[in-house]
């Protein structure tokens, strides 16, 4: 317990001064085994639709809706003890998928998980970000790279175009942030955790093998979710989830009534025999 305390205190100041931390021992063997088998799926049909996502890259979204094991990575104990000192109480999941990156691939565009809110930098964070290695991470294989200190960076001097995901057409802008980039090598079953708010891309993987991660983020409960797990995750299965899944994936309210379903909480729109109070309604 003592050094779980000093690991997340040390994780804290990281993601405070540096922008980011990686925890080393975060899957273990048990979990990484797990996360493995479901690797199969991954055969060619989810390659990305623009540079951004990578025309060799594969993403499946939604990951948390297709095993168990993912959901408990998703509240892993100590990625909800960073968001709790970082975001507001009932933070959200705002994105859950599987990232591979094929030989071949091209480095992904500069960019930070929290771009799409148009609030002016420097700001705070407005989410927090793990892209856990399932395979080890090296420079050649496309291991995340990272601009440690980004995340305090005003928007003159990100500069560039990085908001637009479609890559740096502006080539000082590469060279400038090549130049304070670290590669992140780190071992399968690694996490590195990350201020939204921090640069960083998936790597080019020069390697013969496709390089496996998975990427949980998280988000304020004030801020709209990349992924709309609404649509995304049949309601069958979030009634099976814990109390902490339900409320990450929308089921919960920010005070005093964000999130709210025709005046009720959420969770009652659970119920097998939930109507809308609309339909309930039309059903007269
Ligand atoms: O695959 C990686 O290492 C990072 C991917 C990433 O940053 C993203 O897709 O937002």
């Amino acid at each position: 317990m003592k050094d779980n305390l000093i690991t997340s205190a040390c994780a804290i100041e990281e993601i405070k001064t540096q922008g980011y931390t990686v925890i080393e021992d975060f899957l273990s063997p048990t979990q990484l085994q797990a996360v493995k088998a479901l690797l199969p799926r991954i055969n060619g049909q989810y390659l990305g639709r623009n540079n951004f996502e990578g025309g060799k890259t594969e993403r499946i979204y939604a990951l948390l809706a297709y095993d168990k094991i993912i959901q408990d990575v998703v509240e892993d104990p100590r990625i909800m003890a960073l968001c709790d000192q970082f975001l507001e109480p009932n933070y959200l999941l705002t994105t859950s998928q599987s990232i591979c990156i094929h030989p071949g691939e091209t480095p992904q565009p500069w960019h930070c998980d929290d771009v799409f809110y148009s609030i002016p930098r420097p700001r705070p964070m407005v989410g927090l970000s793990t892209v856990v290695a399932i395979d080890d991470f090296s420079e050649e294989n496309g291991g995340t790279e990272i601009i440690p200190g980004s995340h305090l960076w005003s928007d003159d001097e990100v500069g560039g175009d990085y908001r637009s995901g479609e890559g740096e057409r502006d080539s000082a802008f590469a060279e400038r942030m090549q130049g304070q980039s670290v590669a992140l090598e780190m071992p399968a079953g690694a996490c590195v955790v990350f201020a939204s708010n921090t640069l960083h891309r998936g790597g080019t993987n020069t390697s013969a093998k496709p390089r496996q991660a998975l990427s949980n983020q998280y988000c304020q409960p004030w801020a709209r979710t990349i992924e709309n797990f609404y649509l995304s995750v049949p309601t069958a299965l979030v009634n099976e989830m814990s109390p902490k899944l339900k409320s990450l994936l929308g089921y919960s309210v920010h005070l005093p009534f964000m999130g709210q379903v025709s005046g009720s909480h959420p969770l009652k729109a659970l119920a097998a025999d939930y109507l809308p109070p609309v339909s309930r309604r039309d059903k007269k």
